[in-house]
């Protein structure tokens, strides 16, 4: 069996190669082993190119099934590009990724997609994969749902085939490089010990689960001698879910030796001075920060468990030891106030991190919020799902700020106002980015 796994275009991120699609690549990692399998990273190309760019290499039609990764904010886009893709192949078209739950399957195109996935899926896809290939399947009831069986050990998983998609440069805070050379993703737990409300990892992941420290700093090593990459995004919803494990690998990495460079994304509590330095001895040399708001009302209707004062302790921790620091930020969320946008201005004018990701807040499917609004005194007045624009900061000026939240009683054009107030600071002061 031939199969094609497509990652779709992202050409709103900055620098979207360095991020190659991991989900594809560990599903190629145990695909591969039965059947002939093409990874499609279609990265920073706009929707039509990736098109021709199948079409040219004649590809598509020798495909028996066409795999699609997908997040929520991406249906649209895949229910675009499975339309064109049938223009030209018979083969079922199958979604999976983030972005296939429950209360998402209505938002795909029935008309042309035949299958979709649902949830980490190692442990079945081979089976998922025959079945669809082998049965018939009646056409008239698409698409035919298939829950996927996630791996019980992570660590017994084949690496991710990173060498079926190219890999690019730049994944550090302003273009920074460390090495010669690509850098590329990799992550040592899947899911997250929290429960945000706007996050949508309790309804795509399940409960955390660590890899061995060994076995995950054996595929650092890998990557290393195969591909000759020394720079690692550590994607990990929270690196420091368990801060004694975070000290097993970083110890392993200094024992061994390796002339890497990496960053991680976790939450500002547990974090200290010790535990930056820790990281840093081991060549982690950016932090992103789950911040969302220096706010207290909007940190609490998040239930983020963290406070302004924590927020502002783990950037400056974090610069003491040198680590370059990332805010990832939110505007327009429940509990906003008059006095949000304020207090957001002041403490980064206290604590300076080297850059800040802002994005506008949009109810996930998969979170508390999108499931329950009225728990976080909001009113979702649109759920038009490609609507849900994100992005605060456009790659050719500013993207449209998401409109379909009302928060609390307050006024929509105050609430708008304050929101793009933060945006002209962020600009002024050479915050802004794209993340
Ligand atoms: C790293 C990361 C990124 C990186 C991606 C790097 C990369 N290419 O790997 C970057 C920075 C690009 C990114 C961007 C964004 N991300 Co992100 N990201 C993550 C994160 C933290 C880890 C992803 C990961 O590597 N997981 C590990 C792999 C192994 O799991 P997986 O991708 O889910 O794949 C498995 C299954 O889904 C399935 N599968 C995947 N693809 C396919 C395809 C087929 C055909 C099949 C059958 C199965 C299948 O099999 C895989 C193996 O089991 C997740 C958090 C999370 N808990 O997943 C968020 C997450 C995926 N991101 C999310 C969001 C919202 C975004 C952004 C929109 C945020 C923003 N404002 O910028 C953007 C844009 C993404 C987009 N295109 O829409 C949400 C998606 C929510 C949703 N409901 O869809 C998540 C879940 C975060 C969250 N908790 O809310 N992200």
């Amino acid at each position: 069996m031939r199969i094609a796994l497509i990652s779709l275009p992202k050409p709103y991120l900055t620098t979207p190669e360095s991020q190659p699609p991991l989900g594809v690549l560990y599903l190629a990692g145990i695909l591969t082993q039965s059947y002939d399998v093409k990874v499609f990273n279609f990265a920073s190309k706009l929707t039509w190119e990736a098109l021709a760019d199948l079409q040219a290499e004649n590809m598509i039609e020798k495909f028996d099934i066409i795999g699609i990764s997908i997040t929520s904010l991406e249906i649209t886009q895949a229910n675009r590009f499975a339309h064109a893709v049938k223009e030209f192949s018979k083969a079922p078209i199958v979604v999976g990724g983030p972005g296939v739950l429950n209360t998402t399957i209505k938002f795909m195109d029935k008309v042309v997609i035949d299958h979709c996935v649902i949830g980490e899926c190692e442990s079945n896809i081979i089976q998922i994969m025959d079945d669809i290939d082998g049965e018939e399947w009646d056409s008239s009831i698409t698409p035919h749902i298939h829950r996927g069986i996630p791996p019980l050990r992570l660590s017994s998983l084949p690496f991710p085939r990173r060498d079926l998609a190219p890999n690019g440069k730049a994944i550090f805070a302003n273009g920074e490089n460390f090495h010669e050379g690509a850098s590329t993703v990799i992550v040592s737990s899947r899911g997250c010990p929290c429960r945000c409300s706007f996050c949508s990892s309790p309804g795509v992941s399940n409960k955390i689960r660590f890899r061995e420290s060994h076995e995950f700093v054996n595929e650092i090593e890998h990557v290393v001698k195969t591909l000759g990459i020394r720079q690692f995004r550590f994607s990990d919803d929270m690196f420091l879910a368990d801060v004694g494990r975070a000290e097993d690998i970083c110890n392993i990495i200094v024992e061994r030796k390796l002339d890497i460079s990496w960053r991680i994304s976790t939450r500002v509590r547990p974090f200290n001075r010790k535990i930056a330095d820790m990281l840093v001895r081991a060549g982690c040399k950016e932090v992103s920060f789950g911040i969302e708001s220096f706010d207290d009302n909007v940190l609490q209707m998040l239930q983020k468990g963290t406070t302004a004062k924590d927020n502002e302790s783990a950037i400056c921790a974090a610069k003491e030891s040198g680590l370059l620091t990332r805010a990832l930020m939110m505007i327009k969320t429940p509990g906003q106030t008059k006095h949000t946008v304020d207090l957001n201005i002041e403490a980064l004018m206290r604590c300076r991190p080297t850059l800040v990701a802002c994005t506008v807040f949009v109810p996930l499917p998969g979170s508390a919020i999108y499931d329950h609004p009225e728990k976080f005194s909001v009113n979702i007045t649109d759920l038009t799902i490609d609507k849900m624009n994100f992005y605060f900061f456009g790659s050719s000026g500013e993207n449209a700020v998401w409109d379909g939240l009302e928060i609390g009683f307050r006024d929509k054009g105050e609430v708008m106002k304050e929101t793009i107030r933060f945006r002209e600071w962020l600009k002024s002061n050479n915050l802004a980015n794209r993340g």
